[in-house]
């Protein structure tokens, strides 16, 4: 008898301490998908989804870190952030807690000008590693496509070749992933983000879209963003598309740094420290560009954007935002 009721008692308490580490760890999770007013969080200790209410501009994003208490989220600090500036100045936060940025592309439709060097500034800025994805290998327009765009980054960031349509290229970028990258795919609408998924993780079925015929542009067919776990290894989110990657907290001086293309230049050094590549003396990237090593018509969209970025630099408020988000 005396024997039995320790043993119970035992029992008893073993439960509880279980109980109480389950819900312990249940707390912790990560928001693998974001409705707007709701989330869904994926738990640490088990694996299992559960949604959860939000605010409405909550500012959290799939791949928040959070704990949840009964119906209350508590976002935890971010190791990192991506955002970008819309066409009408709104900001964005692409994607936390990433360590790749995959630049989405295709030859149909095409990114608008300048898109795939803003998102490599802003991966390089943010300390991400960006790739670029080149889709829909299987069209006709591609080879000329993928030659201008291997030749343009090649030496600057891994690109990969690739076909949703029929998995070309595909074990590649799963092997790269592999390796437990958090990566998210970025690019316009049509290019095929979702159906990369898709054919990546048969069992997933994101919806796609079509492409329209007059406009050869897709229909902005993802409206929410979500996190994937690849079963070797590392995760992906689908993000909806957009065309706009105005940079944000980026300065003139982080653009001269990281632009692609340059790298060769700055390796070899400019004569100032704070060389923004324009008229200074002792340049190493003009002179690359009047020698012709570099493309001409790059160093104009260097230009362009390092104008974009000064102007913004020049802006009171833009000044004290950037000191408050850097504290
Ligand atoms: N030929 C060909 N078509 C593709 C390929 N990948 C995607 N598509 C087609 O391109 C269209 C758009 O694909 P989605 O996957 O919806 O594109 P998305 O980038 O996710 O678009 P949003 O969600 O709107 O940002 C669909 O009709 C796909 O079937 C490919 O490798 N080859
Ligand atoms: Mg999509
Ligand atoms: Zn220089």
């Amino acid at each position: 008898m005396y024997n039995l009721t320790i043993e119970l008692l035992l029992t008893k308490h073993k439960v509880t301490l279980i109980s109480v580490k389950n819900q312990i760890n249940r707390e912790k999770g990560v928001i693998v998908a974001h409705y707007g007013v709701a989330v869904d969080v994926r738990f640490e200790s088990d694996g299992q989804t559960k949604m959860v209410r939000v605010k409405r501009n909550s500012g959290h994003v799939v791949g928040d870190n959070v704990k949840v208490d009964g119906e209350v989220l508590t976002r935890l600090e971010r190791d990192s952030e991506l955002c970008r500036r819309d066409a009408r100045g709104g900001i964005h936060i692409v994607g936390a807690n990433l360590d790749v940025l995959s630049i989405v592309v295709c030859c149909e439709p095409l990114p608008p000008p300048g898109f795939i060097d803003r998102a490599i500034v802003a991966a390089r800025a943010n300390y991400l590693q960006p790739t670029i994805l080149v889709n829909k290998s299987d069209l006709p327009c591609f080879t000329t496509y993928a030659k201008e765009i291997y030749a343009l980054y090649q030496e600057s960031v891994p690109c990969f070749s690739l076909s949703a349509e029929s998995g070309y290229g595909l074990q590649a970028l799963t092997d790269f992933f592999s390796k437990g990258h958090r990566g998210i795919f970025v690019g316009p609408t049509g290019v095929g983000k979702s159906s990369l998924l898709n054919t990546m993780l048969p069992e997933l079925n994101l919806q796609t879209g079509e492409i329209s015929e007059t406009k050869k542009r897709g229909k902005n067919t993802t409206t929410v963003s979500t996190l994937h776990s690849l079963p070797t290894g590392g995760e992906l989110i689908d993000s909806p598309g957009f065309n706009d990657f105005g940079l944000v907290d980026v300065s003139a001086l982080e653009l001269a740094a990281h632009f692609p293309g340059f790298e060769q230049a700055n390796n070899s050094y400019c004569r100032f420290r704070d060389c923004k590549h324009q008229q200074e003396p002792g340049c190493a990237v003009t002179e690359l560009v009047s020698e012709k090593i570099i493309d001409r018509e790059r160093y104009t969209t260097y230009l362009h954007i390092l104008t974009e970025v000064e102007a913004m630099e020049a802006e009171p408020k833009y000044r004290e935002k950037r000191h408050r988000r850097k504290k």
